[in-house]
C-alpha cells in the first residue's frame, strides 16, 4: 500500500473503520513507494501485472487487485461487526452510494489530480482538467444534495464503505491546493467532520 495513492488510502480508511470497532485483521501493511516506481519492479508485477495498488495477499499466496474487492473480502472473512448493514436494503443503499462516489466520482477526479497539479510531477493538461471537472459536477451536486439533511455519513448516521471512497479521493484532490468541493457547503460539511475524527485524521493528511 502507499499512504498518499487514493485506493490504497480508501482501504485503510475502511480497515481504520473497522478497527476501530474492535476488529483485528492481524495484516502486515507493506508500503510500495511509487514516486520510486517500486509498483512498477518484476516482484510487484508478480503480485500484480497492471503495477497497481493496493493488493492483498491472502495466507494461501493468492492476491487480490482491486481495493473493492479487497474491501468485501475482508468484510466477508471477517464477518463481526461489518461495515456493510446487515439490513439488505440498506446494504445495497451502501453499494449503490459506494459505487455512485467511485464510478461518478472517483474516476474523473483520480485522472484530473494528475493533470491539474500532479503530486508526481506529471505534465499539467488544463484542457483535459476542465472536461475532467465537468464529468465531476453531477456527482458532486448530487454528493451534496444527499447530504443537505445534515447526516453524518454519507449513507445516514453510520460509517459505510462510501465514506471511505469519497473521502480517499477528496483526500488525494487537496494534494493539488485546489478544493473544488468549495461551492458545495453540505458537501465540506462531511468532509470537514469525517476527516477530523481521530479514527481517519491518523491515516489522512491534515
Ligand atoms: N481499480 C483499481 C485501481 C488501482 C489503481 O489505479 N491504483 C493506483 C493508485 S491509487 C495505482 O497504483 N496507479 C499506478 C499505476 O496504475 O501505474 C482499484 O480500485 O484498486
Amino acid at each position: 500500500m502507499v499512504p498518499l495513492a487514493p485506493n490504497p488510502v480508501k482501504v485503510m480508511l475502511y480497515m481504520a473503520e473497522r478497527e476501530a470497532m474492535g476488529v483485528s485483521f492481524g495484516i502486515e501493511h507493506i508500503v510500495i513507494n511509487t514516486h520510486k516506481g517500486l509498483h512498477k519492479t518484476p516482484e510487484h508485477l508478480a503480485r500484480n501485472p497492471f503495477g497497481a495498488l493496493p493488493v492483498l495477499e491472502l495466507a494461501d499466496g493468492v492476491y487480490i487487485r482491486e481495493s473493492r474487492a479487497i474491501i468485501d473480502y475482508l468484510e466477508d472473512a471477517f464477518a463481526d461487526k461489518p461495515l456493510f448493514s446487515k439490513d439488505l436494503t440498506q446494504r445495497a443503499q451502501q453499494r449503490d452510494m459506494e459505487r455512485i462516489c467511485d464510478v461518478r466520482l472517483a474516476e474523473y477526479l483520480g485522472v484530473w489530480v494528475h493533470v491539474y497539479n500532479s503530486p508526481i510531477g506529471l505534465p499539467p493538461d488544463p484542457e483535459r482538467a476542465e472536461a475532467l471537472h465537468e464529468r465531476m459536477l453531477p456527482a458532486f451536486t448530487f454528493l451534496n444534495d444527499v447530504l443537505a439533511d445534515g447526516r453524518d455519513f454519507v449513507c445516514g448516521d453510520a460509517p459505510s464503505p462510501a465514506d471511505c471512497t469519497l473521502q480517499a479521493f477528496l483526500n488525494f484532490m487537496r494534494f493539488t491546493g485546489e478544493n473544488l468541493i468549495a461551492p458545495y457547503p453540505h458537501l465540506t460539511r462531511w468532509d470537514d467532520s469525517y476527516r477530523s475524527r481521530p479514527v481517519i485524521a491518523a491515516i489522512i493528511q491534515p
